[in-house]
């Protein structure tokens, strides 16, 4: 054990289970973790429950899986009170529910904010984690780190940056108060699932957005709406039954592809079944054929459709090219939007290609790429996050002998199951590297990880036992299948976050498990009924 260094008031306050984070999939660990009688203490860095729903205010924010599936399914309860008021959820109205959720549970009492945990290290003699916060320190028996998939943000290392005079914003963190961009040049920088979001609804207000685009991003309609009330009864009527449904499909969404390759289909055909799907929305449009993400011949397919749309949409022919990808769809995150090719044929909105001429400086008053210079009064970083790794990196987390876990996951992160990993006894990690994570509806991951690690440390607390920890033969046999599966796929061929590709140096490896959730919830129920394979225990 590396000692941390003692600190103020709360030195060493025990509890038997330290929960890291607020959001979706910390609340509900704190509830399992009370309901099994434990002692549990919940740290999260902001100043309320949210999540990614705290952080990302930016305008347009909204969740790309419908609302009904966007929810806990635990409490039967919360599910019959809740009204979502639409098909897919504003960033305000998910903030709301995990308010109400934190405060119907009663969870509030056990979660202290605007903490940031610095480090957790696990002491073999007393076979416990210290955590050490910015505020105190605490001993505990599990370390939960419910941190999220997407929760740093990343700006690139543009030179002259200290030196712009206007503001700055990253869509992860976005402020509070209201942000007004009236009568401002604005840049918004990256043309992922956020940008794509933002954009149209900050070049209502500007007066002139420059989008800077270094890759264009394949986007769907998403097709929001009002829910109809009629509809969500529907659903309620039986709740467990359309989550069981929900549960048993791949993506954990209800949208499960149609049983057909798109080779199979006549040219007039697939553009009739891709213009279906496009009308339907959002994201299952990847579901029109079953073999999109496989097959890169099916996939050229539906990529031909998109550039088309965007051919169609896009009034101006320069810049419609600029905006159509060559990648395969899917295998940089599609996204859903509401209007972001249209936004491009605004006379106050320009595309500027920082591929062909990327960014060289910021300057005082804009930023200047290789072949102009523009002045912004704000600059929006839509640059995304340092995924999955990047939030655990950030704290000094050390397991046995002192091994601290970035330097075991410095070729890449290893798991068993996603959950634990190995020379890091009693401490569990919700929709971690190699779980499904963000290749699952979220809230479906975040609740089945939640179950199955209390259902674990339940197990642990009837038999005595002190320690669990999962062994490097079980952990090796899973990141060989999590690597094996991912090669199956298209996803590995670009530059994505799934790879990690967007954070200069950062190891090349398909991070999230894409055998589909339902093969993996089999394993992980697999795993417990043989009394925990793969882990040992003292
Ligand atoms: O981030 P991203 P995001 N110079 O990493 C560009 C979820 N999410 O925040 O592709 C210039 O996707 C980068 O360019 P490139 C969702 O899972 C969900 O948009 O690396 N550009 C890219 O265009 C999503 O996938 C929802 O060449 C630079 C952009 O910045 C994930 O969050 C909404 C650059 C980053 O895109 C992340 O989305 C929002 C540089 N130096 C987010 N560095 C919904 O539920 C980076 N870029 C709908």
């Amino acid at each position: 054990m590396t000692a941390l260094p003692s600190t103020s008031e709360k030195d060493s306050e025990a509890y038997d289970a330290i929960v890291v984070g607020a959001g979706f999939g910390g609340l509900y660990m704190l509830h399992r973790l009370r309901e099994l009688g434990l002692r549990a203490h919940l740290i999260e860095r902001g100043s309320g429950v949210g999540g990614t729903w705290y952080w990302n205010r930016y305008p347009g924010a909204r969740c790309d899986v419908e609302s009904v599936e966007y929810s806990y399914s635990f409490s039967e309860e919360l599910q019959q009170e809740w009204e979502w008021t639409e098909r897919f959820a504003s960033q305000p109205e998910i903030l709301r529910y995990l308010e109400h959720a934190a405060e119907r549970f009663n969870l509030y009492p056990d979660i202290e904010f605007n903490t940031s945990v610095v480090a957790a290290h696990f002491d073999e003699i007393a076979n416990h984690w210290q955590v050490q916060t910015d505020k105190g320190a605490y001993t505990a028996k599990y370390c939960v780190m419910a941190t999220g998939c997407l929760s740093s943000t990343n700006i690139p290392d543009f030179p002259g940056l200290e030196s712009f005079q206007g503001t700055t914003y990253h869509t992860g963190s976005w402020p509070h108060e209201d942000v007004d961009f009236s009568g401002q040049r604005v840049g918004i920088i990256g043309t992922g699932s956020s940008s794509i979001q933002a954009t149209p609804v900050i070049a209502e207000q500007a007066e002139h957005l420059y989008v800077f685009q270094r890759t264009p991003n394949f986007s769907v309609p998403q097709g929001n709406a009002q829910l109809a009330p009629e509809k969500q009864a529907a659903i309620k009527a039986d709740y467990k039954g359309f989550r069981a449904t929900q549960r048993a499909l791949g993506f954990a969404c209800h949208h499960p592809p149609r049983q057909q390759s798109a080779l199979e289909a006549t040219p007039a055909e697939r553009t009739e079944i891709y213009e279906q799907w496009w009308q339907k929305g959002g994201l299952s449009f990847l579901g029109s054929f079953n073999d999109l993400i496989t097959n890169a011949e099916s996939n050229a397919t539906a990529a031909e459709f998109i550039r088309q749309k965007i051919r169609d949409i896009v009034t101006d022919p320069e810049v419609a090219e600029k905006l159509c990808p060559d990648h395969y769809v899917g295998c940089k995150r599609p996204c859903a939007d509401n209007g972001y090719y249209e936004a491009f044929n605004r006379d106050n909105v320009t595309l500027v290609d920082v591929k062909a001429a990327p960014i060289e400086t910021f300057t005082t008053d804009g930023l200047k790429t290789t072949a102009a210079s523009f002045k912004l009064d704000s600059v929006v970083f839509a640059t995304g996050f340092d995924a999955m790794t990047g939030t655990l990196d950030n704290i000094d987390i050390r397991g046995i002998d002192g091994l601290s876990l970035k330097d075991k996951w410095h070729a890449g992160p290893r798991t068993y199951l996603g959950i634990a990993t190995t020379g890091f006894p009693n401490f569990f990690i919700i929709t971690g590297p190699g779980s499904p994570s963000v290749l699952a509806s979220m809230t479906v991951g975040v609740e089945h990880h939640a179950e199955w690690i209390s259902e674990c440390i339940d197990y642990l607390e009837q038999r005595d036992l002190a320690r669990i920890e999962a062994t490097l033969a079980a952990e090796d046999a899973w990141v060989k299948h999590v690597n094996e599966v991912a090669d199956m796929t298209l996803f590995p061929t670009c530059n994505s976050w799934y790879l990690g590709a967007n954070i200069p140096g950062k190891p090349r490896i398909f991070m999230p498990y894409i055998g589909g959730f339902p093969v993996y919830e089999a394993k992980c129920r697999e795993v417990a009924e043989q009394g925990y394979e793969g882990f040992k225990f003292a």
